[in-house]
């Protein structure tokens, strides 16, 4: 059974049992002329972790993890998108608005699609949500039952809004949870370092945290 050296302790998993959750890494977020950054986000911040999920991810599939990646987005006609989301702050692009990569994270529009570089193997799961946990008014809770799913690994942007609101949900409904530090980002450090330590304290109040070299050498070598 791997063992990973993690915080705040060791975290051990039985691949068979285990999914990788990559959230939201999308080319909203992480490219230019997106959603994440008509809000006025820097999104080299976050674009900069690329290279180290596409790296988990290998190792995931690698010892045969379930691999689940999310998308964030919309119905084209809006009817899943509450006005408190819309009209939330002052972007120079609103949801559904038309952008460069068409409309802004509206299911199959250009921008709402997985970066290339992590883009799902066929045969992966892809989660379409429309809220910040990837539980809310989704399939994620039958599809980790099917497959007897106990332990979540997770990756993605940004780290104090979907990633660690789907850690919340998942950590209430029983599922044990660890984040992989360099493959998590937000568009303000201070928040990624911040959500790394709640998410830690108090004995691991909702999971565990783990270097991505430690991660790698404990399921690969596990
Ligand atoms: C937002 C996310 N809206 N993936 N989404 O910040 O964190």
């Amino acid at each position: 059974m791997p063992t990973i050296k993690a915080l705040p302790f060791d975290f051990r998993f039985e691949p068979a049992s285990t999914a990788l959750i990559v959230i939201d890494m999308q080319r909203d977020f992480i490219e230019p002329g997106g959603f994440g950054e008509t809000l006025g986000n820097d999104v080299s911040r976050v674009s900069v972790i690329v290279p180290d999920v596409k790296r988990l991810i290998e190792g995931c599939r690698r010892e045969g993890l379930t691999v689940i990646h999310t998308m964030e987005c919309h119905r084209p006609d809006l009817s899943d998108l509450p006005d408190a989301k819309r009209n939330r702050g002052n972007p120079t692009l609103r949801i559904g608005d038309a952008g460069p990569m068409g409309r802004i994270l509206i299911a199959g529009e250009a921008g709402t699609e997985i970066v290339t570089e992590l883009a799902p193997l066929p045969g992966e799961i892809v989660i379409e949500k429309p809220g910040k946990g990837a539980f809310y008014a989704t399939g994620l809770s039958q599809v980790l039952a099917e497959r007897g799913i106990t332990h979540l690994i997770f990756a993605g942007v940004t780290t104090e809004v979907c990633v660690q609101t789907t850690m919340r949900e998942a950590n209430d409904r029983g599922f044990n949870c660890l984040l992989v530090e360099e493959a998590t980002a937000s568009y303000f450090p201070e928040f990624k370092q911040a959500a790394l330590e709640m998410i830690r304290a108090q004995g691991g109040i909702v999971g565990w945290t783990a270097h991505l070299a430690d991660f790698l050498e404990g399921v690969n070598h596990g």
